[in-house]
């Protein structure tokens, strides 16, 4: 039997990357919808405290190999439904790991990084070191959108990363840390409703699963 999909949606805050993400988790079958961070897990909910909490103390580094450790909770149940045929999208994982945290290296303003030393966040091999040996997704669409629109949508400015100032770099820094692919695609959300994102999404998916080798097994970051 072929191997199922790994499709990864990844996006800016409020991208509606949540939204996109589960609309096409329902229309793929059988499909299984994996968010991260997943809050459930016991990593996860340190993580959601950290999110919430902007006075809970954990450095950048630490706070980078939470994150990835979140994604190897996850990492023999996306082997294990792969392997049973389904087609898994995912809602943010390792280009989030990068941006996210190569966002801080240089950022001065308050409420994102809790102090110390920043070398390690500017050396992407560092970065990346703890989600080598994760799946790597088959396809990856990144949505993206005017930094202006962003902090017009409703909630943001809740959790610890949602300012203007700050989301402005992680774009930057995504644009940076996402390879340069047939199989990475980006994607303007700007001024479309949600079905005529979803509609362009679900054509990329058509378009570019054709090529993925689901014969051959997933390949490891
Ligand atoms: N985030 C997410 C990271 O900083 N590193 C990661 O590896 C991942 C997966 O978590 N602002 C950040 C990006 C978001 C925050 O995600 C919460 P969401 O999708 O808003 O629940
Ligand atoms: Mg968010």
């Amino acid at each position: 039997m072929p191997r199922g999909q790994l499709i990864l949606i990844e996006g800016l805050d409020r991208s509606g990357k949540s939204t996109q993400a589960s609309y096409l988790t329902s229309k793929l079958s059988p499909s299984k919808l994996i968010k991260f961070p997943d809050r459930t897990t016991p990593i996860g909910k340190l993580i959601n405290e950290y999110l919430t909490n902007k006075s809970f103390a954990l450095n950048d580094q630490s706070a980078h190999l939470l994150f990835s450790a979140n994604r190897w909770e996850l990492n023999e149940e996306i082997h294990s439904l792969l392997n049973q045929g389904y087609f898994i999208v995912l809602d943010r994982y390792i280009y989030s790991g990068l941006a996210y945290t190569l966002a801080k290296h240089d950022f001065q303003g308050e409420g994102v990084s809790s102090g110390g030393s920043k070398k390690q966040l500017g050396d992407i091999d560092w970065l990346l070191g703890p989600d080598k040996g994760l799946p790597k997704p088959d396809l990856t669409l990144f949505l993206t959108l005017d930094l202006q629109e962003i902090s017009k949508r409703k909630g943001f400015g809740d959790e610890r990363y949602e300012m203007e100032q700050f989301q402005a770099r992680v774009k930057q820094c995504f644009l940076k840390v996402l390879p340069k692919e047939d199989n990475v695609q980006i994607v303007d959300v700007g001024g479309k409703t949600i079905e005529q994102v979803s509609e362009e999404l679900w054509n990329l998916i058509v378009s570019k699963s054709k090529h993925i080798q689901t014969n051959n097994p997933i390949e490891l970051i």
